[in-house]
């Protein structure tokens, strides 16, 4: 799979490529990441990329001719693309369903805005998509575009060494991971909980399931009208809801509202 990244900071890109899953997917030759200097495509001096809104007001907007150059200069090097993402606050929200979708193309461009945002005229005429990564107020598109090259990567086969941990994501379809625990069995006086040691196999599945429900009726309710639940599931969940478990979540820091 081939991204292009289009950025005032190139260099903020390239390190985030550099390390990890997106890396190794470089190096393997399943991805394809080149990332553009926006300012290479100005014709001015100064290598201008932004001007003052029309109509006034604060901050500056980014000039669209760079950015359609840079675009054109893509197209023309490394062939069309099947998308050109802008990312912005304003775009729809890049979710896993989203990441899977995208995993399904083989060309992907992606524009990093900077200041108040880009000349609506890039959104019309050269973007096919918006996306933001999340309702929090980032400086801009950079660690966005690294977002989403990450959570579409791990998706092409070959990309992460362990193609089963890819499966469970998907497979435990919108339900919470569940515990993990590794050596030492006891740590800072709390011990692994006994059914991990068991060698029962099926009662540590159970266990994880039923953890993982529960925690997810905890921390994420909204997640189970969407979640692939079965019988066994359902069952669970009766249980977890008269059980003390909803106490015990309680006590887990990680769900303490204050
Ligand atoms: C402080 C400026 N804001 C005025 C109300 C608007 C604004 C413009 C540009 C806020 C953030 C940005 C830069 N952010 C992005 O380009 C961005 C982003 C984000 O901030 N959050 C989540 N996803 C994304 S994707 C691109």
């Amino acid at each position: 799979m081939k991204f292009d990244v289009v950025t005032i900071f190139p260099r903020m890109v390239i390190a985030g490529l550099a390390e990890g899953v997106v890396s190794r997917g470089i190096a393997r030759g399943l991805l394809d990441v080149a990332v553009h200097d926006l300012r290479d495509h100005t014709t001015d001096r100064h290598r201008t990329v932004d001007d003052v809104p029309y109509g006034g007001g604060p901050g500056m907007v980014m000039k669209p001719e760079p950015l359609a150059r840079a675009v054109e200069d893509i197209r023309t090097r490394r062939g069309n693309p099947e998308a050109v993402v802008l990312l912005t606050p304003q775009g729809r929200s890049f979710t896993q369903l989203e990441a899977v979708r995208m995993s399904r193309l083989s060309h992907v461009v992606l524009l990093c805005g900077r200041y108040e945002g880009m000349d609506e005229r890039v959104r019309e005429l050269v973007a096919t998509d918006e996306l933001s990564i999340g309702d929090y107020v980032l400086s801009g598109g950079e660690l966005p575009a690294l977002v989403v090259i990450d959570a579409i990567s791990r998706l092409i086969p070959g990309v992460v060494g362990d193609e089963q941990s890819v499966e469970q994501d998907s497979f435990s379809n919108g339900v919470l991971d569940y515990p993990h625990y590794t050596r030492p069995a006891e740590f800072g006086g709390v011990r692994v909980p006994d059914v991990l040691m068991s060698g029962h196999h099926a009662d540590v599945r159970r266990w994880r399931r039923k953890t993982a429900l529960a925690r997810t009726l905890e921390r994420r309710p909204e997640l189970l009208e969407r979640a692939a639940l079965d019988d066994d599931d359902r069952a669970l969940l009766d249980e977890i809801r008269q059980s003390t478990m909803g106490s015990a979540a309680q006590a887990d820091p990680a769900n303490r509202k204050e």
